[in-house]
Parts: C-alpha cells; sequence; structure tokens
C-alpha cells in the first residue's frame, strides 16, 4: 500500500492500488458472508411525508458501526443527529486494518482544522452498485444522485470492482460541468474533507462502468453487483444508540430489519433479543 503519494489538495486524495491482493481476497470472502438489505425510505409505520412517495433504495446496503436506516432520517431536514444511528457490527479485521492506515494518514496530512478532535472512522457504508434482475430484464441501479455526506469531517470511500465515475458538483448547477470527475478504480481509496468537498459541493456517482461481467458476493435476489463501496465516516460516538435504547416509535420502525438482519447475524440476534426483553419488562 503506498502513503498518500499523489496528494495534489491537503484535503483530498486519491489513490489507486491501496487494497492489495490479500486484503482484496480477504474483503470478498467476507462480502459472501453478508446478507444485505434492500430498505424501503420511509416508515412502513406511517404514510410518507407530504409529497413523497415511499419506495424502495435504489440499491441493497449494509452499514458497520452503525446503521443509519433510511427510515429513521439521518439525511432528512431538520437535520438530526439522536436516534438514528443504531448500532451495528463491529468492522472486520481486513477493514480495521486499512481503516487504520486511513485514520492515520488523515491525522498528520490533513489540515488539523478539518479533523474534529475525536474524529475516527466508526461507520461504514456499504454500497452494492449493479443491476436490478426485472422480469428478466437487467435495469442499471448503479448511480447515486448528488448529496452531501452530513457526519463531521473526513470521509473516505474503497472501492472494489468496476471502476465508477465521482464527481464533485455546485450546489444547484446539476448541469453545469463538474468541479471535479474522479473515476474510481478497483482497489482504490478516495478521502476527501474540509470545507470545500465536504460542505460547499456536493457529491455523485454518475455511473459505473460494465465491461468485466462481474458478479460479486454476495449473491443478492434480484441484483447482479458490479461494485462494492465503503465509504468510511465518523458519527460522534455519542449518537450511536443500541436498537434497544431507541425510542420506541424508531424501535417498531426498524424492528423487521433488524429482524431479517438476526437471521444470518449474531450480533443483531443479540441486539433482537434485548430489546424483546425490554419490551417485556415495559410493556406499553
Ligand atoms: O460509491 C461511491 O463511491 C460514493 C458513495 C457515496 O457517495 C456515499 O456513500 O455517500
Amino acid at each position: 500500500m503506498l502513503g498518500f503519494a499523489r496528494v495534489r489538495d491537503r484535503c483530498y486524495v486519491y489513490e489507486p492500488g491501496f487494497v492489495d491482493d490479500e486484503a482484496s481476497a480477504e474483503i470478498l470472502g467476507w462480502l459472501a458472508t453478508l446478507r444485505p438489505l434492500w430498505e424501503m425510505r420511509y416508515s412502513t409505520h406511517r404514510p410518507p411525508p407530504s409529497g413523497k412517495e415511499q419506495r424502495k433504495l435504489l440499491r441493497p446496503v449494509y452499514w458497520l458501526g452503525n446503521w443509519q436506516f433510511a427510515c429513521l432520517g439521518y439525511y432528512e431536514p431538520p437535520r438530526r443527529a439522536r436516534d438514528v444511528a443504531v448500532t451495528a457490527e463491529p468492522f472486520p479485521a481486513v477493514l480495521a486494518r486499512l481503516v487504520a492506515i486511513v485514520e492515520r494518514r488523515v491525522r498528520t496530512e490533513f489540515p488539523p482544522s478539518t479533523v474534529p478532535r475525536r474524529w475516527h472512522l466508526n461507520t461504514c457504508l456499504v454500497n452494492f452498485y449493479g443491476d436490478r434482475l426485472e422480469g428478466g430484464r437487467e435495469v442499471d441501479a448503479a448511480r447515486v444522485g448528488e448529496h452531501r455526506d452530513f457526519e463531521p469531517g473526513p470521509v473516505a470511500s474503497i472501492s472494489l470492482g468496476e471502476r465508477a465515475r465521482f464527481q464533485f458538483v455546485r450546489r444547484g448547477a446539476r448541469d453545469a460541468p463538474p468541479v471535479r470527475t474522479q473515476w474510481l478504480e478497483d482497489r482504490s481509496l478516495q478521502v476527501f474533507g474540509g470545507p470545500l468537498w465536504k460542505d460547499d459541493l456536493l457529491h455523485r456517482v454518475q455511473r459505473v462502468d460494465d465491461k468485466r461481467g462481474l458478479d460479486l458476493p454476495p449473491a443478492i435476489e434480484g441484483f447482479r453487483t458490479r461494485r462494492v463501496n465503503f465509504t468510511f465516516r465518523y458519527v460522534p460516538d455519542e449518537h450511536v444508540v443500541p436498537f434497544a435504547k431507541l425510542p420506541a416509535a424508531a424501535r417498531d420502525d426498524v424492528r423487521d430489519y433488524v429482524a431479517t438482519l438476526a437471521q444470518h447475524s449474531r450480533f443483531f440476534a443479540s441486539a433482537l433479543a434485548s430489546e424483546a426483553a425490554v419490551r417485556t419488562a415495559a410493556p406499553r
């Protein structure tokens, strides 16, 4: 693994080949054990907010560290930090090793003003990019619209599989030329932070190549994955809540998801049992 040799900007890093053969094989082996979730955008326990339509998210996801269930509204205005990030499984050893390298380098190479005091990458969104299989047809779902990541401090992202065209764009200027386009290649690392990349600009995944006929693990019903992206972020630890400690309405919103995860995850089986014990102890 190389150092941050290609730094052009103290708040932005792109490093091809960051993940070596051994780590890549280890990550793919671990991915095969996962059962990603295909969440609904809004709670299924009440009508969606006015003017919004209930829908499935564009792609299946998995979260590590904490799970920011879409229906709990982490990304919704007004921005909320409490009761929206639910304790999830820890990083597997291979990702923990890579994250430790990234954290050390960010701490030494990014301007200190852009790295919050307690910053550490305790959250990972695993995004599966590919095609939905619908009635014998493949429907490309490999993109993400303009957004910003609200978590404080730099975010780091590792990509596996087909390369993705990643762009930074000005707010409200969706059709203007992007401020930066970066192809994120197999095994690459991208890190960005600071006011420009993180706050002023939005980012998007415009498209993902489909040149290698990849079908990455795990097998997901109705989906073929050709790229997996791991985005590591910092959620202040005090904002991460065990499932059993969420308010009752939020527990109702995510219980089915936790139960689905619990079928294949000891961590979530234990979280589910703890929450059932809370309900038994304090029936509503
Ligand atoms: O897939 C990527 O490279 C970026 C994903 C992303 O923008 C996000 O998770 O917020």
